[in-house]
């Protein structure tokens, strides 16, 4: 059983430069990403068909329904296959400016306005120690967006959150351009979002 594919990159590795440069992205994609991918398998592989089966966003949601033995390992690959589907998507070249209306007034119900959400982002997102990332949610409880850090590749679902927009702080995601300095990579980052698919996922989850 291999149920699990490398999802694509909807534009061309060089696409988010000088952003995101060429190099990272593709290593990021087809070594890292597909890393996730191949983890997913194994670790669902020795499960039995109606967690197999599962939606994988239920099935992080739901993470005390699979095996403790492979808890941990749906957790990392299973979290690590989504985070990346959703972060390339959530890019496009030429990106950024300001959200639309409908996810725009959801920010600025909770942060006051978009600068004000874009520095406590920028701020808790540069301050994760070691990897993780940071992450827009949607909490369906309390029917508002939220901001939240996860650790390593855990899933914002596994808190009842549905991710909107997260950004990858992994040293893989920005080491040969950055170096250290993850600051700039965050900041620059804001200049290839694509807030039509975070609006996108925010009416979705919504409904
Ligand atoms: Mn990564």
């Amino acid at each position: 059983m291999a149920k699990y594919e490398l999802p694509k990159v909807p534009y061309a590795y060089d696409a988010l430069e000088p952003h995101i440069d060429a190099r990272t992205m593709e290593i990021h994609h087809t070594k890292h990403h597909q890393a996730y991918t191949d983890g997913l398998n194994n670790a669902l592989a020795t499960q039995s068909p109606e967690i197999q089966n599962m939606e994988l966003t239920k099935l992080l949601a739901n993470l005390d329904k699979v095996a403790e033995n492979v808890r941990g390992a749906v957790n990392f690959h299973g979290g690590g296959y989504e985070n990346h589907a959703l972060f390339w998507n959530s890019m496009k070249p030429n990106g950024g400016g300001k959200p639309g209306s409908g996810i725009l007034d959801a920010i600025n119900s909770v942060f006051g306005n978009f600068d004000s959400f874009k520095e406590k982002f920028t701020k808790d997102t540069i301050a994760i120690q070691g990897s993780g990332w940071g992450w827009l949610t949607y909490n369906p409880q309390g029917k508002k967006v939220e901001f939240t850090t996860m650790p390593n590749q855990t899933s914002p679902r596994t808190k009842g959150l549905v991710p909107l927009l997260g950004l990858d702080v992994w040293e893989h995601a920005y080491y040969l351009k950055y170096q250290n300095r993850r600051a700039d990579y965050v900041n620059a980052w804001w200049n290839v979002i694509n807030w039509d698919e975070v609006d996108n996922r925010l009416s979705k989850a919504k409904s």
